[in-house]
């Protein structure tokens, strides 16, 4: 790589190597630490600087970029900046996503002064490596440069363990460091995965012997794609598992979108409890055996169920597990290759294909019974997620969900696995998550979200990130009112940054219905006495904030919707490329009734009588 004409600095370095990963926006909020890195960056490399009001929606950024991307980064000012700036990194290091966190931090001769006669500079705290220790907890690799002359070996030891573990790392930058000289960058970087060994080969070979033996003994079969699909790219793996074996497939809401949801073998969203009856009929008495693959067990993918039982297999976390039988040390793509192999060997090609809504089931034991017959085929029970209702019927969060379905079929171009969207779905946590969880995506990697975490007002800060990711994809945001009180700021960033996010604020009457629904859900049963002080917000005009944030050249444009009608006057909106507020913000105030939930947490209010 030719350096600069006066030669290569830790600064001009760090900014190559971030370009040359192909990062185009390194996203934060500056301090004077900051700034050196920051000049130099602009004035060397095309990586864009897009300062966002807070750290938070900066890490919620590059965390979202980098699940489109493959990477992402983030920097801010010592202390201040990277305290605040931890929670985000904390979410990306349990999520999967690798993103490097850049902390600018005073001058070696202030760290001199403070070891010496105990000195504080600004944001200095008196532990002294306290940024360092805290996000040693939530990155694979954590360095401090103070010497300029090893400062390329940490950076790419640190950026290439970014790659390979696919995980947060930290780079703690001494300000006077920036513009020491350094050596110039060599070659490019490149993950570099963990050699697979003989003993590994053994294991998977066991691994995959005992899951087959599994499946024929409990047959049928059905497969649980969850988020390491999407993490460490196996679409095509699991594509062809799929086509090969024709095994139905559900995902995880984390692992949504991983293929078309148009793909003929798709069955839903397995949620547990809070799944679609539907689906969960289908995944738990239909299919005898459930095949995770890359799934998560989490709270958010497994709806008020705690266990699984001896009918499942699931590969993640680097491991196997076989009904109580733990196979450690397999790697997942591996594992799909080599079960798709085995099972064809045995059944045939498309020798599981089967449509397990063919055949009627009835509700499960522990099911909210309601009037609604089960679908008699896939087809219909696809129909049922984008229902319709009159216009002047009130908005509530199932019949908000299915017509955000229809409106996105509607825009779906082409067909099958092969149709597009225009949009992206961006939800939030609470029951922004569980209503969204089953809004058909037709294109791969078209849904994002926080599921394990579940950072509240995530999806704020996301959005930024993956509209500079995906620029053709408009953003649609699913968002609660609580959420969104915790990062509105955002709505700044993408008018800044021009962007044609359309931001749904669930406003259930300014309530945390979440937390309601988990401390004391019978208040929603008409137990009114339980309410939670805790769960209620002060009320804000959330439309009315978008001219907070318009500018001359900018329009942000608000608007409150109650009821079906006024909901279908803004998706037209929306989806008239021609009219003025699409060139830029769209923010909606979706009043829902404060009583009204996503049907898909009903299980929670069963048994309040
Ligand atoms: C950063 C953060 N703080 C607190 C929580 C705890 N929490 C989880 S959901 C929730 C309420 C969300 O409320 P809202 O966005 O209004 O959505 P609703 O539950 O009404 O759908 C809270 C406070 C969290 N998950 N994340």
């Amino acid at each position: 790589m030719s350096g600069p004409g006066d030669g290569w600095t830790v600064a001009h370095y760090l900014a190559a190597r971030l370009e040359q990963l192909g990062i185009t926006h390194l996203f934060g909020v500056p301090g004077n630490h900051l700034g050196p890195f920051l000049s130099t960056m602009r004035a060397t490399t095309g990586v864009q600087w897009v300062g966002t009001p807070t750290e938070m929606g900066g890490g919620y950024a590059a965390d979202a970029y980098a699940r489109v991307h493959g990477i992402g980064a983030v920097a801010v000012t010592y202390g201040v900046g990277a305290f605040s700036l931890l929670n985000t990194i904390g979410g990306a290091y349990v999520e999967e996503i690798p993103v490097v966190a850049i902390n600018a931090c005073p001058t070696f001769e202030q760290w001199q002064n403070f070891r010496a006669v105990g000195l504080l500079t600004s944001h200095m705290s008196p532990r002294f490596e306290s940024n360092l220790e805290v996000y040693r907890q939530v990155t694979v690799d954590a360095q401090v440069l103070s010497n300029a002359a090893l400062a390329p070996l940490q950076i790419d030891g640190a950026l290439t363990a970014c790659l390979s573990e696919r995980r947060p790392v930290y780079l703690e930058v001494m300000e006077d460091v920036w513009s020491t000289p350094c050596p110039a960058p060599v070659g490019e970087l490149a993950p570099r995965e963990r050699p697979v060994t003989k003993a590994n080969e053994a294991m998977l070979k066991r691994a995959v012997d005992a899951a087959v033996a599994l499946v024929a003994a409990r047959m049928p079969p059905i497969l649980w794609g969850g988020e390491e699909i999407d993490r460490f790219d196996l679409h095509a793996e699991f594509a062809r598992l799929v086509d090969a074996t024709g095994i139905p497939f559900c995902t995880t809401i984390g692992g949504k979108s991983i293929l078309s949801e148009n793909h003929p073998r798709f069955h839903g969203v397995y949620n547990g409890k809070a799944s679609n009856p539907d689906v969960r009929r289908i995944f738990k008495e239909v299919a005898h055996s459930r095949i995770g693959l890359g799934a998560w067990t989490t709270s958010k993918n497994l709806g008020g169920e705690m266990a699984l039982g001896e009918d499942w297999i699931v590969a993640a976390h680097g491991g196997v597990s076989v009904g109580s039988r733990y196979f450690p040390d397999v790697r997942l793509g591996a594992f799909i290759d080599a079960l798709r192999e085995k099972l064809v060997a045995r059944w045939g090609q498309e020798g599981l294909a089967a449509d397990y809504y063919a055949a009627p089931v009835a509700p499960l034991a522990d099911e909210l019974v309601t009037d609604a017959e089960p679908p008699a085929s896939r087809a219909e029970f696809l129909r049922s997620l984008t229902d319709t209702e009159a216009p002047s019927v009130a908005l509530d969060y199932d019949s908000f969900f299915e017509r955000i379905g229809a409106f996105l079929c509607d825009a779906e171009q082409g067909h099958g696995v092969d149709a597009t969207t225009p949009y992206v779905v961006v939800s939030d946590a609470g029951f922004a998550l569980l209503g969204s969880q089953d809004v058909r995506m037709p294109e791969r990697r078209s849904y994002f979200a926080q599921n394990a975490w579940l950072a509240i007002g995530w999806s704020m800060g996301a959005v930024t990130g993956i509209k500079c990711a995906v620029p053709d994809r408009r953003p649609l945001v699913f968002v609660g009112d609580g959420s969104f009180q915790e990062t509105v700021q955002e709505l700044s960033t993408h008018a800044r940054l021009k962007q044609d996010s359309v931001i749904f604020v669930l406003n259930n009457e300014d309530f945390y219905g979440i937390e309601q629904m988990l401390v004391h859900p019978c208040y929603y049963a008409g137990h009114e006495d339980e309410e939670g002080f805790y769960n209620l917000l002060h009320p804000w005009s959330y439309a009315r904030l978008a001219d907070v944030f318009a500018t001359p050249s900018t329009p942000v444009t608000g608007f409150a919707v109650a009821t079906h009608g006024e909901l279908n006057e803004v998706l037209r909106v929306i989806a008239d490329e021609a009219h003025p507020a699409n060139r830029g913000p769209i923010l909606v105030q979706v009043r829902l009734p404060r009583k009204s939930y996503p049907r898909a947490i009903g299980y929670a209010v069963k048994d309040c009588g």
